[in-house]
Parts: structure tokens; C-alpha cells; sequence
């Protein structure tokens, strides 16, 4: 078995930088580099060094299985500076560490079942995690929660398909089959409450698109410039001023808003750069989550949009103008007035429709795939049918939960869902 070495810390420049290998050669290679006696499980400072570089590092040996891996684990956090962590890594090779593909070490740990497939793949939502909502959702995946529905699931499945079975094995019994539908249609509500969650969990993971549009000179740079809180897009009395499209990232009580500045709208464009500007305005309204429309108080043009998709309406200006109608919100870019109230209108507007009661979030695209499937076959299933026949949809549905947990998963599917991952990780 291949001992693996891998780079644990960002690229670049920082305090600490640790270089971690795991497998049975990982004690003895550190051994060869570091001047202190390890023991298991303790912090020892001491130095680090290989041919022309020392280094003052910590170590810690976690002797298996009680690691990260399951393996043998070393880990060096020596200082952090990139040339010197890579000669660290360089020197556990030449004494026989071989270099961790992206995500080895967490592919380890699935295979010594220190987590399931499931875990590990919320493991990258909180690496990549850039809100609190996002940080939360992570932590309860990783601790098991969507873990343990599937094993509900599963248990659900597994019993219900042995009852049939025994059917199948004694046809005496065949007159009048009991069906198992009870188990049937409680392992259909865990799926389906799951996937009830799915929309509001790439609203955690992606953040709300949120489009600004108008007629020109609305003040949709002024608001998108108030909402961000920097002078990000240009403003100017002049129609037509933005032509690009222009976003930033802001989050807003843990939830992260993805904000869009486009060119005004109008027929009569006064340049060609304004026309490309309003077709650029048009097609990207069309992908956006909500569509804040921003109207000039003082003029309550209002620009034709597609009344179907969510929106929210600002009267802006409204220090020059405030009695606004009522079917939106007051606001002025310039001073200040109810920016947060169209922040926190836009949060209400999707968690509103977030389910109902304190539940984990499904995050991950290929795992609502997979329940989708499972629930496709489940429901197919008839009382009607031959028991062969239902006891084979649940045998297939019951793969497809495998293929989230980890117990019917092959080796490209893995290859392809750990290729995500950071080497050394
Ligand atoms: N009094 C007042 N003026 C504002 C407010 N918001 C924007 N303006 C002014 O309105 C003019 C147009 O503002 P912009 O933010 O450039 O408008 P826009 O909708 O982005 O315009 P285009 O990019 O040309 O479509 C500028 O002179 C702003 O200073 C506001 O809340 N109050
Ligand atoms: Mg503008």
C-alpha cells in the first residue's frame, strides 16, 4: 500500500503551512526528516529539515485507525511559505511518499468508512462556503443528517423488499399478498420531503440571482451602488450611461445575493454600443432569480417585464418624490432610505417559499438526481403488478440511494466526485 503526501494549506504565503501523508510508510519517512520522538496523538516542535532548508515545525502522528484517513496520518505545519512547504513535500517523496490526487485523502477516509460518500461530498460545501447559511447547511450534512434519512430509506426499502421476497419464495402464500405499502410509502415521503428541499438549497449554495432593471436614468447604478455599498458602477444624469453587465457578490443576514446592474431599456437606443447594452439587459433578466425593477418617482415610467417571473418594484428617488404608489417599495439611492428594507424584502421573497420546519438542505445536483430516480421508481410501483417485478423497482431504487450513501457507487462515478476536491484534501 502507497503512502500519499499532499500540501493541506491554500497555495501561496501564510503563517502555517502543513504537508500531511497517510499510510503505513508515513511514520517512518517523517522520522527520517524530523529530530524529535513522536508520540501518538501530541504536538511536538522540533526541526524539520532535507537536503539545503531546515524549518522549526510542529508534528503530530495519529497511528490508525483513529485518523482522519483511517491510515496512519503525519502532519507537518511547518511555516507557510510555498517554496518551503513544497521542498517538505519534495523530500517525503524522495524517501517514498507518492503525491495525493485532489481529494485522496477524504476518498481514503470514505473507504476506511470514517464518513460516507454522502459527508464527504458535503465536505466541499463547506470548504467552498461564502455565507453563514451556506456554513450551517455544510455542518449539518457533514454530521450525518441527510446520512441518516437515507439510512431511514434504505432500512424502509430493504424491509419492505423481504417481505415480498418471502412471497416470491413460498407462492402458497400468493392468494392474497399484504403488500408492504406502508414501508413503500414512508421511504416516498422521506425521498420526497428531501427533494422538497432541493430548490432552497441551490438558493444556499448559488445565492439569489437578483437583476436590476429600468428605463434609463431610473437610478438602477445609483441602487445597485447603495446595495453593494461601493462605487462599483458608473452614474451619471446622461441616459443610457451603463451598457455592460455588472456584478458583485454581497450577502445579507447569511443568505448570499447576487447582484446585477444592467443597461435601461428603451426602444430608441442612441448608440450601437447603448443596443448591444439592452440586448445583453434582456437576456440576462431572463435568468435571473428575482427581478428588482427600479422606477424613477418622479416620472413612474414603468418598464414593460415579464410580470411572470418573482420581481420586486422601487420607486427610487424618493427624496425628490414621496408619495409613490403602493405597489412597491419607497427607496432612494442617494440617501439612503429603505435600502435595507429592499435587502431584506428580497431574502423574504425566497425564504418564503423555503420549506416549512427546521430541515437540512439538499445542496448537491447529483444527489437530488439520484432521489429523483429512486422516486420515479417508487412511485411506478402498483399493487397491481407482479411481485417480481416490484421487488426489482425497489431493488434499483434502493442502487440509486447507494450511488448517494456510497454502498453502490463505481470507481468513475468516485473518480469524477472527488476530482472536485483541492489536492490535499
Ligand atoms: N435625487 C436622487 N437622484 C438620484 C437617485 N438615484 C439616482 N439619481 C440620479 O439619477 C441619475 C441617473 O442615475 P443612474 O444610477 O446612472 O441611473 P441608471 O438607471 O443606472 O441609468 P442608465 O445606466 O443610463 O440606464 C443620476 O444623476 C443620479 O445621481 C436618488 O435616489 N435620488
Ligand atoms: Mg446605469
Amino acid at each position: 500500500m502507497k503512502t500519499i503526501v499532499g500540501i493541506g494549506t491554500p497555495v501561496g504565503f501564510g503563517g502555517i503551512g502543513i504537508v500531511r501523508l497517510s499510510g503505513a510508510q508515513a511514520l517512518a519517512i517523517v522520522k527520517k526528516m524530523f529530530d524529535k520522538p513522536l508520540q501518538p496523538r501530541h504536538a511536538t516542535l522540533g526541526n524539520i529539515h532535507g537536503d539545503n532548508f531546515t524549518d522549526n515545525a510542529i508534528v503530530i502522528y495519529f497511528p490508525a485507525p483513529h485518523s482522519f484517513t483511517g491510515e496512519d496520518v503525519v502532519e507537518i505545519q511547518a511555516h507557510g511559505g510555498w517554496h518551503l512547504v513544497n521542498r517538505i513535500m519534495q523530500t517525503t517523496i524522495q524517501y517514498g511518499a507518492v503525491p495525493a490526487e485532489p481529494g485522496e485523502f477524504t476518498r481514503l477516509a470514505v473507504m476506511n468508512n470514517k464518513m460516507t460518500l454522502s459527508q464527504a461530498e458535503s465536505t466541499l460545501d463547506l470548504i467552498n462556503a461564502e455565507s453563514d447559511a451556506e456554513l450551517q447547511n455544510a455542518a449539518r450534512l457533514m454530521a450525518g443528517e441527510l446520512q441518516n434519512l437515507l439510512s431511514q430509506v434504505e432500512s424502509d426499502l430493504v424491509a419492505a423488499r423481504a417481505q415480498i421476497d418471502a412471497y416470491l419464495d413460498y407462492p402458497e402464500d400468493l392468494e392474497s399478498p399484504d403488500l408492504p405499502l406502508n414501508q413503500i410509502n414512508q421511504a416516498k415521503h422521506t425521498i420526497a420531503n428531501l427533494l422538497s428541499t432541493a430548490q432552497h438549497g441551490q438558493i444556499i449554495k448559488n445565492g439569489i440571482n437578483v437583476c436590476i432593471i429600468g428605463c434609463p436614468n431610473a437610478g438602477k447604478s445609483s441602487l445597485f451602488n447603495a446595495l453593494v455599498g461601493d462605487n462599483r458602477s458608473i452614474v451619471t444624469d446622461i441616459a443610457g450611461t451603463t451598457t455592460d453587465v455588472i456584478t458583485e457578490k454581497i450577502t445579507y443576514q447569511g443568505i448570499k445575493i447576487n447582484l446585477i446592474d444592467t443597461a435601461g431599456i428603451r426602444d430608441n437606443a442612441a448608440t450601437a454600443i447603448e443596443v448591444q447594452g439592452i440586448a445583453r439587459a434582456k437576456s440576462t433578466l431572463q435568468n435571473a432569480d428575482i427581478l428588482l425593477v427600479v422606477v424613477d418617482a418622479t416620472t413612474r415610467q414603468m418598464l414593460d417585464f415579464p410580470h411572470n417571473k418573482k420581481h420586486l418594484i422601487i420607486y427610487n428617488k424618493c427624496d425628490l418624490c414621496p408619495d409613490t404608489p403602493a405597489d412597491g417599495i419607497a427607496a432612494s439611492a442617494k440617501t439612503g432610505k429603505n435600502i435595507n428594507l429592499v435587502l431584506s424584502t428580497l431574502i423574504d421573497m425566497v425564504t418564503k417559499t423555503a420549506p416549512a420546519g427546521n430541515t437540512v438542505n439538499l445542496t448537491n445536483e447529483r444527489q437530488a438526481n439520484l432521489l429523483r430516480q429512486a422516486q420515479t421508481l417508487l412511485n411506478e410501483i402498483n399493487p397491481q403488478e407482479p411481485l417480481d417485478k416490484i421487488s426489482a423497482n425497489i431493488t434499483l431504487a434502493l442502487s440509486y440511494i447507494g450511488k448517494i450513501t456510497g454502498t453502490d457507487v463505481d470507481k468513475r462515478t468516485l473518480d469524477e466526485i472527488f476530482s472536485k476536491f483541492c489536492l490535499g484534501k
